[in-house]
């Protein structure tokens, strides 16, 4: 075996272990007066969603069948998208908070 060869794999392997994250973005919502703003926004595959909550009271970032993320007061929680889809959540506290994500695969 030539050991340019395993050298090449291995630079291979390196290369995808550092391109991976470098592609997923953190993405920040912020939490206003009961508004998640942006309230629309578009993510992908990898991503990460941090909350950043500026209210004084509790709130969470639920979807019906899906995660339920607490978002304590002066908290800033996060969330890695998982799966691609038009994603629709809202706050158990306040139903009036609304939030939408389209994700797209990576
Ligand atoms: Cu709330």
């Amino acid at each position: 075996m030539l050991p340019g060869r395993y050298l090449l794999m291995f630079m291979v392997v390196i290369w995808g272990m550092i391109s991976v994250p470098a592609c997923a973005a953190t993405i920040q919502v912020s939490i206003d007066n009961l508004v998640f703003s942006p309230a629309e926004l578009k993510a992908r595959v990898g991503d990460t969603i941090t909350w950043i909550n500026r209210d004084i009271v509790a709130h969470t970032a639920t979807v019906r069948g899906g995660f339920d993320v607490k978002i304590e007061a002066n908290s800033s929680p996060s969330l890695v998208l998982t799966k691609a889809g038009i994603v629709d959540y809202y706050c158990r506290f306040h139903p009036n908070m609304k939030g939408r994500m389209t994700i797209t695969a990576e």
